[in-house]
């Protein structure tokens, strides 16, 4: 299956009201696009990213003389699509090694995420390396040698408890040592306190780039589609000390809105990336605006 019609499975509830508004639609009725901006925000968008979308759109129906549900609704593709294309949607993963780094609340899918993109990268024929810097809790190394194995990948761990930054600085000499091409940092999404977390990440963050100086370095901000406007006030936070290079969306399969992805292309500036679309070793997609927003409208 690909990109639009998973998507367009997930995002039922969002679909259906769209569908409704668009219905309703009399091209100089501004209860039209009253309706549109509502819909909008009740599927996650934001309330300035709803207001200025349909403003843009109220715009191009009046020059263009657009008519019919087809025609609108084709602008608001555009639009929409537009609005989401602020950065590079590939990984930047030139270097060897060059680092993936998943950061993210706990919960939000980043250990699956990292499964994913290492079974992704070991099929394309690239060696991957995963380091278990979620020390936090003993499972958490366990549950990410499981996905290794499923990769056919290596991993570097450590005992619970231990200091993520060892972790790390490990599983680059070993990387090295190996001439591995990708290595991918799994980190804990909670500790005892937020403070504990941001100043962690940022220790990780100062040994890869230390380590491994004009090294290739993605930071991925993983957030959970479901939990709607949270997921952007996550982003925000992590974004202070992370500097984020872009986003996964995950459990778009589930009772997701999808309208998070424009918040967070609005107010952050930061490209989705992927999506994730199960919990299955496939169900990872790269992200694509105009699909997206197509699927959301169909
Ligand atoms: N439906 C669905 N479930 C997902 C997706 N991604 C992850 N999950 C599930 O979400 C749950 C949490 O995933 P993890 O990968 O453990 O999340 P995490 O961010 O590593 O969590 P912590 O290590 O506790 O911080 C698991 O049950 C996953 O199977 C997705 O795209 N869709
Ligand atoms: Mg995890």
């Amino acid at each position: 299956m690909g990109f639009f019609d998973k998507i367009k499975q997930g995002l039922e509830k969002t679909r259906k009201q769209m569908g409704e508004v668009f219905a309703s639609l009399t091209v100089d009725n501004e209860e039209f696009f009253e309706e549109l901006e509502d819909s909008l925000i009740l599927a996650d968008a934001g309330a300035q990213t709803a207001a200025k979308a349909v403003n843009e759109l109220r715009g191009a129906v009046y020059e263009k003389s657009l008519y019919g549900a087809e025609q609108v609704k084709g602008a608001l593709v555009d639009i929409l699509a537009g609005r989401l294309s602020v950065g590079s949607f590939e990984l930047k993963l030139g270097t060897k090694p060059s680092v993936i780094l998943m950061v993210g609340v706990n919960g939000v899918g980043k250990t699956t995420t990292i499964g994913k993109l290492a079974a992704k990268y070991v099929s394309e024929g690239r060696s991957v390396l995963l380091a278990a810097a979620d020390t936090f809790r003993a499972a958490a190394a366990e549950q990410l040698t499981v996905w290794a194995e499923r990769a056919g990948c290596g991993i570097v761990k450590h005992g619970e408890g231990s200091d993520p930054g060892a972790v790390v600085f490990d599983a680059i000499s070993a990387a090295k040592a190996r001439g591995s091409d990708i290595v991918i940092v799994d980190t804990a999404g909670r500790l005892h306190n937020k403070a504990n977390l941001m100043n962690e990440l940022a220790k990780i963050k100062r040994i890869i780039t230390r380590e491994l100086p004009g090294a290739d370095i993605e930071t991925l901000m993983v957030i959970d589609a479901t939990t709607g406007q949270n997921g952007l006030i996550q982003a925000k936070q992590f974004a202070q000390t992370a500097d984020i290079s872009g986003i996964v969306l995950t459990k778009l399969d589930g009772t997701a809105k999808g309208g998070i992805v424009f918040a967070i292309a609005e107010e952050m500036g930061v490209p989705v990336k992927f999506v994730g679309v199960g919990e299955g070793v496939d169900d990872l997609m790269p992200f694509e605006p105009k699909a997206f927003a197509e699927a959301l409208l169909s």
